[in-house]
Parts: C-alpha cells; structure tokens; sequence
C-alpha cells in the first residue's frame, strides 16, 4: 500500500498556498497548512480562499515569528514536502515597515529550514523567491544567473531567504530548492496587489459605484503569468533527482498602462476617462523593467505557462464584475477602495 505523501504549505490562506493546496489534493497528497492563531479565530474573512477545500485540509496554528511554534507543527507529522509560501509579500508595504518585512522573511525563512534540519532533514523544502531580488536589473531577460540587486526591504528580505535556502542544500545536504517567480496573479489575487486593484476598480466603476482609478507608475512594466500555471512549477521543483533553483516567468511584458487600457476594454469602456495618476502610489524605489528567461524551467521541468496575459485579466474582470454585481464586495470597499490607503 502507498502511504500519500504529506505536503505543509505555510501561507495556505493566500493567493498561492490557495491554488497549491487544491493542485496537490488533485495529486493525491495530504495537505497541511501553517495558519495564524488569529485565522483560526475569524475563519469566514481570512478563510475565504480555502473554504471550500476546508473539509480537506488539516491546518496547524503557528507563527512566523516563534521558532517554538514552527518547531512544534513539525514534529508532529512526517513531511515528505514543505512548501513555504508565507511572507509580507507587499512591497509597498515592506517600504512602509521594513523592520517587521525583513524580520517575517528572513526569520521566518530561516526558523523552518532550522526547525526541518533538526527533525525532518529528508523533507523537500521550496522557497518562493521573486524577481523583485533581481530589481535593478543588470540584464534582460532576467535568468537564473543574473545577479541581483533587490530594490526594496522586500527585495533584500527574499535575496536572504534565498541565500540561507541554497547554504541550508549546500552545507547539510538537504534538498532545498527555491522558485525564482515572476508577478503571478488570478481572481484570488490580493487587492492591493495592482492587477486587482485595477479589475475591482473597474468592475465598481462599471456598476456605477466608483468614479475613478487612481494608480501609480503607469510606465512600470511586469511580466505577469497566472498563480495556478506557477504552483504547479513548485511541485515539480519538489520532483527532481537534484534541488536547484528556477525562473518561472512567461517572458512577455506589459505596463500598467496596458493592464488598465485591457481591463477597462473588457467591460467596453475607455480607460483614459477614469485612470489617475497618483503620486502616493509611486515607490520610493522602482524596477522598471522586469521580463523573464524561464528557458531551465522549460528544459528540465517541462513547465510552460498555458494562461496568457489578456486570458488573465479576462478572468479577473468577470470574477470581479461578479462579486461586484453581488455585493459581497462591500467589506473590501472600507478595507481597500480608500483611496488614501497605500493600495
Ligand atoms: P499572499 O500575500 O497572498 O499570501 C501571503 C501568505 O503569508 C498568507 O497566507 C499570510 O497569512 C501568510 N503570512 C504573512 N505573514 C505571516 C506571518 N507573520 N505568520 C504566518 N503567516 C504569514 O502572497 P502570494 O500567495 O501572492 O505569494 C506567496 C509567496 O510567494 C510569498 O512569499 C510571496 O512573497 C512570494 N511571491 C509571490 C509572487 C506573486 O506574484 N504572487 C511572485 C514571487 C514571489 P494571512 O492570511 O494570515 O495574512
Ligand atoms: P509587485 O506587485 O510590487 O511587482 O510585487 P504590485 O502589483 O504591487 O506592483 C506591480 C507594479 O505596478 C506598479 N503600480 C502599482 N502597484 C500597486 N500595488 N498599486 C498601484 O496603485 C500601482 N500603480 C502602479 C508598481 O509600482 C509596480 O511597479 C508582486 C508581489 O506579489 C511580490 O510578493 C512578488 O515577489 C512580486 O510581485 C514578483
């Protein structure tokens, strides 16, 4: 008999241990997941991406920030993957408060590869590296060699994270892999995040329930693929006879001008009369340019992304036009449609 194998993702509650999680039931694993204490506590809100695989998940409460916590999920089971996800993922934010970004990222990152050293040195561990490490770019495309040069607390902390991933496979042979993942999005995307921050606002405005988008750089571009093509990378990191580290990237960019001119034509108007241009929104330090070389991971993982960019915000339009049309978009308004907030 084939025992399933038993993955831990910690960030299960966002956009990508959402999407994880439900790729790995499709494969057969028992999956766990890293939550919170305060997730547990307030299930509908900070559920709302896994309630419908609850029944199918076994969660375990702990925090990034207590080796003690990490320490204790996993001695309890024998993991044979550990999906690391969680993080301060937002990079305006992490120039907001760098002390506590770098302090979640790094410590945490450095917290579980300790912890899995000690009790479950033969686990497979993924980290989720981001081309914000490679920020201002010494070259284009971007792969797995060009060097990196973080442009944000949030860059810095993913460059550590990334460099104690790869000391922990080099100095105690573990296998330790981390993903080099361009900007990814989908309908569970964050709204602070600007893909979802553009098709939420453009859904409201539709409705008659916004009048206006106001935005940041417009000339930033970003090579966008879709969250549910970029988890299935990770698991296949996790199959190989060797760990390394991968760009997973569609090659192809866009400005957020594009982004906005595509969603506002979605829904049959003409962005130019509802986009402003803000300059609370803008960074402190940008990355201009980010364009993929995902060449390693086509060859040796056979991974490709099956999702164009115009198929995304497609799908993020209607999933939008839909919440909009039933209200339940009510709750986001107060949180994330105030347009003094750092969103
Ligand atoms: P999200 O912001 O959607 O999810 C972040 C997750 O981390 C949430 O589950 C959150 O839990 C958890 N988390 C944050 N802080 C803590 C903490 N102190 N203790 C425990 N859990 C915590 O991110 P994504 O799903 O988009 O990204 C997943 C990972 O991939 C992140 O590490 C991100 O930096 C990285 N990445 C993302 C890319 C993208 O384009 N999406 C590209 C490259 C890398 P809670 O729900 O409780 O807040
Ligand atoms: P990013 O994603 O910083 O690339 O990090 P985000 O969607 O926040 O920004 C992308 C680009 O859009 C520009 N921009 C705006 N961004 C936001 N959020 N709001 C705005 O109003 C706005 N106007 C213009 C930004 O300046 C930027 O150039 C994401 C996160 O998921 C990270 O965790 C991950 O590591 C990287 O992608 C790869």
């Amino acid at each position: 008999m084939n025992e399933k194998r038993k993955a831990l993702i910690t960030g299960i509650t966002g956009q990508d241990g959402s999407y994880l999680a439900e790729h790995l039931l499709s494969l057969g694993y028992e999956v766990h997941g890293l939550v919170r204490r305060v997730a547990l506590e307030d299930p509908g809100r900070r559920f709302d991406r896994i309630s419908h695989l609850l029944d199918r998940l076994h969660l375990h409460a702990a925090s990034l920030e207590s080796y003690p916590s990490l320490f204790h999920v996993i001695s309890r089971h024998e993991f044979d993957e550990c999906y690391h996800l969680a993080a301060q993922s937002f990079v305006a934010e992490s120039f907001a408060d760098g002390f506590s970004t770098l302090n979640t990222n790094i410590n945490g990152t450095h917290y579980m590869l300790a912890a899995l050293r000690e009790l479950r040195p033969r686990c497979r561990f993924y980290f989720a590296g981001s081309s914000e490490m490679f920020g201002k770019v010494r070259e284009t495309p971007q792969h797995e060699t060009t060097p990196f040069h973080p442009r944000s607390p949030y860059g810095i902390s993913k460059v550590a994270g990334f460099d104690l991933t790869r000391n922990y496979r080099e100095a105690y042979g573990m296998f330790c892999a981390s993903g080099i993942l361009f900007n990814h999005e989908g309908p569970r995307r964050g709204f602070e995040f600007v893909s979802r921050k553009v098709t939420s606002t453009v859904a409201r405005i539709k409705l008659g329930r916004a009048d206006e988008l106001r935005i940041g750089n417009l000339e930033a571009k970003r090579d966008w693929g879709h969250a549910k093509d970029y988890v299935q990378a990770m698991h296949l990191m996790l199959q190989q006879p060797e760990p390394d580290d991968y760009v997973v990237a569609t090659g192809v960019t866009h400005t957020v001008r594009e982004l906005c001119e595509l969603a506002f034509a979605e829904v049959d108007l003409d962005w130019r009369e509802y986009v402003r241009v803000d300059e609370q929104f803008y960074r402190p330090a940008e990355v201009d340019l980010l364009v993929g070389d995902a060449t390693k991971a086509r060859k040796i993982l056979g991974w490709q992304p099956r999702y164009t960019f115009e198929e995304m915000i497609r799908e993020m339009m209607q999933a939008d036009l839909q919440i909009a049309r039933q209200g339940s978009d009510t709750q986001i308004e107060q949180r994330c449609f105030d347009q003094r907030s750092v969103c």
